[in-house]
């Protein structure tokens, strides 16, 4: 079991790194993002997966700072990707990255202005992040999660809500949050091809969403008959082995390279 301050000590080793998976367009299979997923690789453990050190860095408050380091370090690895993408799709806008934040790191308001530092500091465009909530922000206080989200939605980022359909769901707040997409969890989609439930519920998210103008990201897809399903039902966005794994940020970079 790992302690609050091996997670310091990863921070301070430079032990931690980001791995990036590819989003793409459902209906033409273009790369529209990445999402940003942190690693540990630990020196006598080797590679530890977030499953297993999150939850102890956001019961112990530690998240706030690993989150910072994701911001700082994301947008760094993002620049450098995204002057790549410019030079073999010049004109076009660049990739999206999304990054996940945990409702621990918005307990002080405060954390938000520290975000709007370091994005300034970054020099990336606001536009091109997109950040990654959780269920449980919204569901545990509303009003506060109101406050949160208005407050990171000015500093120009998009919004989005990670593992959709799992947490408490009242849909009732969906239209009293700024928040730009939903990402439908994975459960739902590997179960699409032989479940009618989770089908029709994927297919009802994605009306919901369109109803409501936001996008629809589907994650964790893996077949070609989810794929095709997704894109009859108009779902905007995939992520999953299907398309790409989670790969290094030079690698992303030598992929893009030899894109063009
Ligand atoms: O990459 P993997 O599927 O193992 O990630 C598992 C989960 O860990 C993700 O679904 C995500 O919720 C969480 N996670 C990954 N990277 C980060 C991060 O940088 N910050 C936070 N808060 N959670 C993360
Ligand atoms: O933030 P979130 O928990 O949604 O992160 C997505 C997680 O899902 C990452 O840990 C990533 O490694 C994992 N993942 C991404 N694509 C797939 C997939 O196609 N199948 C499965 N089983 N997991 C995936
Ligand atoms: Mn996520
Ligand atoms: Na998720």
């Amino acid at each position: 079991v790992r302690t609050e301050r091996e997670l310091r000590r990863a921070i301070e080793k430079d032990e931690l790194a980001l791995h990036y998976q590819p989003i793409v367009g459902i209906a033409d299979g273009s790369l529209a993002g990445y999402e940003a997923l942190m690693r540990w690789n630990h020196p006598e453990q080797g590679f530890v997966p977030p499953a297993r050190f999150i939850p102890l860095a956001e019961e112990s408050g530690m998240v706030v700072q690993m989150g910072r380091w994701a911001l700082e370090r994301g947008l760094q690895e993002h620049a450098a990707i995204a002057a790549v993408y410019r030079t073999v799709h010049p004109g076009q806008p660049p990739p999206f990255i999304s990054i996940n934040v945990s409702a621990a790191q918005l307990h002080d308001l405060s954390e938000i202005d520290r975000f709007a530092g370091i994005i300034e500091a970054a020099g990336v465009e606001p536009d091109q992040i997109k950040l990654e909530i959780t269920e449980s922000l919204m569901a545990d206080d509303p009003e506060h999660a109101a406050e949160a989200l208005g407050r990171l939605k000015d500093l120009g980022v998009t919004l989005a809500i990670d593992d959709f359909g799992t947490g408490y769901s009242s849909l009732s707040y969906l239209h009293r949050f700024p928040l730009d997409t939903l990402k439908i969890d994975r459960s739902f989609v590997s179960r699409m091809d032989h479940d009618m439930a989770s089908r029709l519920l994927v297919r009802a998210i994605v009306d919901l969403a369109a109803d409501l103008g936001l996008q629809t990201v589907a994650e964790g897809v893996e077949t070609e008959a989810e794929y095709a399903e997704l894109a009859e039902l108009g779902c905007d966005f995939g992520q999953g082995y299907l398309m790409a794994r989670p790969c290094s940020a030079s690698d992303l970079r030598g992929m893009l390279a030899q894109s063009g």
